[in-house]
């Protein structure tokens, strides 16, 4: 099977196994598992900031970010296809009491039109907004990088209204190996961020929280809270300790791929930023069907929409083969 349904997929490769069973462990509970607290620092470093947290979602990451920035009553503003309000349960009102409102925008910021809805705190009638949230790269948007003069637009104006920015990161490193911009430069334009090594990087599990140490230490006891303090976690660090060092620069390898898949299935190549091809005005489920009786499998993302992702687990030859079986079935 050639799986281009998503890159969670991606199983660890025998040398970040090694790289696992060889980890030096603790109980991180009690802040005492080293390869955890190497790969804090060195996340919060390279999105350049104080602190970091490591925990074991993208889904807890980001629901954790959120409530660092917002209370329970007021509200996270974000784009309508934002993975936090799509794709994670509705956690934020579930979990925290934090209503969550959006604004159409096909997945690329627009930081006036997200600013423009802002609702101010203080008011005898509105839910306030604490918090935006921004998702780069944009997943539902076909892993869109967002421009980096409208996040600065968006980090501007926001300390001046003091509303916060939180960043779902999961695919961070996408955006940076994308457009050349470091990850600091995304990173401080956010008080809080959630990155996942567990996507394109290949690490099984995992993703981290950065923020200030103040903020940190509130996550740590909110992670808690959720059920995520994990005892010898430092041999999933060990994974995304091993990914940071070997799987950033060849998130170039899955680009090209699926650039080479839009040519061959008719998309426009300028719209694939990343590592994300989008097929619309396809019947979804006979495409993904028939697709998967030979061989591929993909996403359904709608009824008419399917999504493919490239990674480190489809080399070059798979993508030519799932080209051929998607090219055919298109045609038809
Ligand atoms: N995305 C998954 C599914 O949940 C849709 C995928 O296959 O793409 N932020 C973004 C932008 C994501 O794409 C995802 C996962 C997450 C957060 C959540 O990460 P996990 O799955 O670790 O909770």
């Amino acid at each position: 099977m050639i799986d281009l349904r998503s890159d969670t997929v991606t199983r660890p490769t025998p040398a970040m196994r090694r790289a696992m069973a060889e980890a030096e462990v603790g109980d991180d509970v009690y802040g005492e598992d080293p390869t955890i607290r190497a790969l804090e620092e060195r996340v919060a470093g390279l999105l350049g900031h104080e602190a970091a947290l490591f925990v074991p979602s993208g889904t807890m990451g980001n629901q954790i970010g959120m409530r660092l920035v917002a209370e329970p009553g007021q509200e996270v503003l974000c784009d309508a296809d934002a993975h936090v309000v799509t794709y994670e349960m509705g956690a934020a009102a579930a979990v925290f009491g934090i209503s969550t409102r959006t604004v159409v925008s096909g997945g690329r910021l627009d930081a006036e039109a997200l600013v423009a809805q802002v609702r101010p705190r203080g008011d005898w009638h509105l839910t306030a907004t604490a918090a935006v949230a921004v998702e780069n790269t944009h997943n539902r948007g076909g892993g869109l990088v967002q421009p980096l003069d409208q996040l600065q637009r968006l980090w501007n104006w926001s300390r001046e209204a003091g509303v916060a920015v939180h960043l779902d990161g999961a695919r961070i490193w996408n955006a940076s190996v994308a457009s050349g911009i470091d990850l600091a430069t995304y990173g401080r334009l956010a008080d809080t961020a959630s990155v996942c090594l567990s996507k394109g990087l290949g690490a099984p599990v995992g993703s981290v929280v950065v923020a200030s140490a103040e903020r940190i230490a509130a996550a740590r006891l909110w992670r808690k809270r959720l059920g995520g303090g994990m005892r010898q976690a430092g041999v999933l660090a060990a994974a995304g300790q091993y990914a940071l060092e070997h799987h950033v620069e060849r998130l170039a390898e899955d680009h090209e791929h699926a650039q080479a898949l839009a040519k061959r299935l008719g998309v426009d190549p300028a719209g694939v930023e990343t590592n994300i091809v989008v097929l619309d005005d396809v019947p979804a489920p006979v495409v993904a069907e028939a697709a998967k009786a030979r061989g591929v499998l993909v996403s359904q993302v709608g009824p008419r929409r399917i999504r493919l992702v490239t990674h480190l687990d489809v080399d070059r030859a798979g993508i030519e083969r799932a080209a051929d079986v998607l090219a055919e079935l298109l045609a038809r």
